[in-house]
């Protein structure tokens, strides 16, 4: 049988991180807890996406260095209007994994200046607790464990890397496959509804199986919605079954 867990609600009253309350009061107004990973090439199809999934999400994904036409004025001021627009939050998955120094650069620098528009970013740990100073007016969600096939993340290295997460004030929560202590907010990729894995090392699982078994607050999910036929309608899908999984949880 499936143990209890905490609900949003009651996240929210324990929660002090303002973008971890942020998350939690847009997933309870909107009733979803998807987040789209938009991993698309240009800024329109980036644009489109976001407007198309915007009323289905608490945030959006990106990985911004993979557009090719990125422009601060013609792919993040309208991306940020369309945020506002449908109330969704932007998470850039940069997954920092650097010394401090180099990390607070990559963040504030160079073309992205990512700390300008994203309201938080994921980050390795492994450069140790004091990398992850730098994200000040951000929440960061760290990498604790990864989706993928053949992972170093053993069991050990996340127990390592849940004790950075747990006591770094700038950490909201973690990505994992593994459930982690209710005091973080647990983030989960490789979800679909469809598949199992895409022949590249990822594997997959259902928001039911994430949500019963690990019970996570958040499902990443890409391809699923942005090489849909129909990206508003499987980001729908995804966010019914996604809140139905959660609701079945409580
Ligand atoms: O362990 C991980 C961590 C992340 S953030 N596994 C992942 O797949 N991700 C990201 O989630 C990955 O970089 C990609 O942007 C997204 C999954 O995409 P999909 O197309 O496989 O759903």
């Amino acid at each position: 049988e499936d143990k209890k867990r905490l609900s949003y609600a009651q996240k929210l009253d324990v929660a002090e991180h303002s973008v971890a309350r942020r998350l939690l009061e847009t997933a309870i107004a909107k009733q979803t807890n998807l987040i789209a990973s938009a991993d698309v090439m240009t800024t329109a199809e980036l644009l489109d996406l976001a407007d198309k999934v915007g009323p289905h999400i608490v945030a959006l994904k990106t990985h911004i260095d993979i557009i090719t036409d990125f422009d601060p004025d013609s792919t993040i001021l309208p991306l940020k209007d369309l945020a506002a627009k449908h109330n969704f939050m932007l998470m850039e998955d940069r997954k920092f994994a650097d010394i401090g120094n180099t990390q607070e650069l990559q963040f504030s620098y160079g073309i992205y200046k990512i700390s300008n528009w994203a309201d938080f970013v994921t980050s390795q740990v492994i450069g140790g607790y004091d990398s992850l100073n730098c994200f000040r007016n951000v929440g960061v969600v760290a990498i604790l464990g990864m989706s993928s096939k053949g992972t170093l993340t053993d069991a050990a290295y996340q127990a390592e890397a849940l004790k950075v997460a747990q006591s770094h004030p700038n950490v909201i929560g973690g990505v994992s496959q593994k459930q982690i202590p209710e005091e973080l907010l647990l983030f989960t990729p490789g979800v679909s509804i469809a598949e199992t894995g895409d022949g590249k090392g990822q594997q997959y699982n259902t928001p039911e199986k994430v949500f019963a078994d690990l019970q996570t607050d958040f499902i990443i999910v890409g391809r699923g919605i942005y090489k849909a036929d129909h990206p508003e309608a499987a980001a729908l899908n995804y966010k019914i079954a996604g809140w139905n999984a959660y609701t079945a949880s409580l």
